[in-house]
């Protein structure tokens, strides 16, 4: 290897400013640069050389010209830096970033992407254990039309080769933690601890990203605006060289950050039912009161009452307020009745599990019963508002055949655009006909916004486009009105 190239002002050609700020990823004019594919580094001065190399043969054959590679660096100790400059005068599509201040994985490749020229933005590990022959297969996917393409341990011909049983039983139960906080956003792709992934820079433009520790993947899907994703199966190879730098902390790190993307994502009618919830805490309590102390009926009788009482009064509150809109679509009079039945089983059912919950958390984990009353009344607010905005205040239409990935995309412009406007009365002056569309769409946009309901409701939607029209986006433009159709664009 030659000696580094140093230009006047004493600085690599290849050197990349550090950006600064938040974590959000400018969108960028579209240059020559189709894909910029970041590898963050710590102490990996051993790798490098070999992974450049082989990622170079295969993307100059696929992407001659069109591509970056942007080393990250946080001023490892071992010299990568060093290693990363030389490989420059090389390999001119080799850009490299030395951090200082910050540090950590995830940040180091949003601050990558930040200085990316591509349109796809990709990551993969330094220490050859994603194989770099696997960028191939991930790009093609990106150039058939994925958002996101992630390379998959668990898809099938995929595999991890030496993994202990214990590190196995660690990564399955951190995703198995991860589907039952976030089963929308970690239940959409079969490996969501991947390192290993292309993104559509469109799809997560302008949002600001806030991940912790090691699984960015999870951030992008639930952050990003992912319609389709593809897998790639890959097999994760034994590192040869360097040093792994997974600690104990990264695990924590984990659960911090799925509870943060777990608030950040709540639905905004959350807040609204939780309101209602604990109003009718204060109903319970004080009927309970009345019945128990002041009239002096039995405590299970007094008991009993005082919680359908409660029950009863949260319907009430949910009906008018949190879900009144969903409630005047599916009519009152019998629909409400069956509203009232389904909301009255979803919280028997929510008060078996808080019980549940509360008695395995103090029996078996020794935990503090406050605590554990607290963990148990967090998780059975989620699970009767889910519960019951799916199946209580909705009404689902059934999927119709899978639709081309075109039409897919010109329907989510439309209901992009219609979510944005977020004015249920935009509906009725935008689509005066067809009433099936309509809905489809209203249920849609009252589902969570990012999920596998998306996507089939966006294909229900395009399933039902009426003949003469080739698109959904066709169909819709042909029947808004002028100013609604100048939101849509082309
Ligand atoms: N820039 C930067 N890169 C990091 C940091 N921590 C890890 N990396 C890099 O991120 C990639 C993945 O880290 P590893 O330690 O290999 O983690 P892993 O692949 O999940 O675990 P192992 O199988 O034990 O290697 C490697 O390329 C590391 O060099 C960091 O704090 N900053
Ligand atoms: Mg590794």
């Amino acid at each position: 290897m030659g000696a580094v190239q140093v230009i006047e002002s004493g600085r690599h050609p290849a050197v990349l400013d550090v950006p600064a700020g938040v974590l959000s990823i400018p969108t960028a004019e579209s240059g020559e640069i189709k894909l910029s594919l970041v590898i963050p580094t710590f102490n990996e001065s051993k790798n490098l050389e070999q992974l450049v190399a082989r990622l170079s043969r295969v993307l100059d054959q696929c992407l001659p010209g069109r591509y970056e590679l942007i080393v990250v660096d946080d001023d490892s100790p071992d010299g990568t830096c060093a290693v990363a400059l030389r490989l420059a005068d090389r390999y001119p599509a080799l850009r490299v970033m030395r951090r200082r201040g910050e540090k950590g994985l995830s940040t180091a490749v949003i601050r990558g992407w930040q200085a990316a020229r591509g349109e796809i933005l990709a990551v993969i590990d330094a220490d050859l254990q994603h194989p770099p022959e696997v960028v191939e297969r991930l790009w093609a996917q990106m150039a058939n039309g994925a958002d996101l393409a992630t390379g998959s341990r668990h898809a099938e011909g995929g595999g991890v080769s030496e993994w202990s049983a214990l590190r196995r039983a660690l990564s399955r139960g951190a995703q198995f933690l991860g589907l039952c906080v976030l089963p929308t956003v970690v239940g959409r792709v079969s490996d969501p601890m991947s390192g290993y992934f292309m993104v559509r820079r469109s799809a997560i433009a302008d949002t600001e990203l806030s991940p912790l520790g090691y699984k960015i993947l999870i951030e992008v899907i639930g952050r990003g605006r992912i319609a389709r994703i593809a897998e790639v199966p890959y097999v994760f190879v034994e590192r040869t060289a360097g040093e792994s730098k997974v600690t104990s902390k990264l695990y924590v790190e984990y659960l911090r950050h799925l509870l943060r993307l777990r608030l950040a994502l709540l639905p905004a009618r959350f807040p609204k039912f939780a309101v209602v919830g604990l109003s009718g805490v204060a109903v319970d309590m004080f009927l309970l009161w009345l019945l128990k102390g002041g009239l002096g009926w039995p405590l299970t009788l007094s008991k009993v009452v005082a919680t359908e009482m409660a029950i009863a009064n949260n319907f009430l509150w949910n009906e008018l307020w949190t879900f009144g809109d969903l409630a005047e679509r599916q009519g009152y009079g019998f629909a409400r009745v069956r509203r009232f039945a389904r909301f009255n089983v979803f919280c028997a059912a929510g008060l078996a599990l808080s019980l549940a919950l509360l008695t395995i958390q103090v029996r078996f984990f020794g935990m503090n019963p406050y605590l554990a009353n607290a963990v148990a009344i967090a998780v059975t607010t989620g699970w009767n508002f889910w519960m019951n905005k799916t199946f209580s205040w909705s009404a689902p239409h059934p999927l119709k055949a899978p639709i081309p990935a075109h039409c897919r995309r010109d329907a989510e412009v439309v209901a992009d655009d219609r979510a944005e406007e977020g004015d249920s009365k935009a509906y009725d002056r935008s689509f005066p006909a067809a009433p099936e569309i309509r809905e489809t769409f209203q249920y849609f946009e009252e589902q969570t916004y990012f999920g596998p309901q998306r996507e089939a409701h966006i294909a229900a939607a395009n399933a039902l486009v009426p003949g003469g029209f080739t698109t959904f986006a066709d169909w819709a433009r042909s029947h808004m009105n002028p100013i609604a159709d100048a939101s849509v664009g082309d």
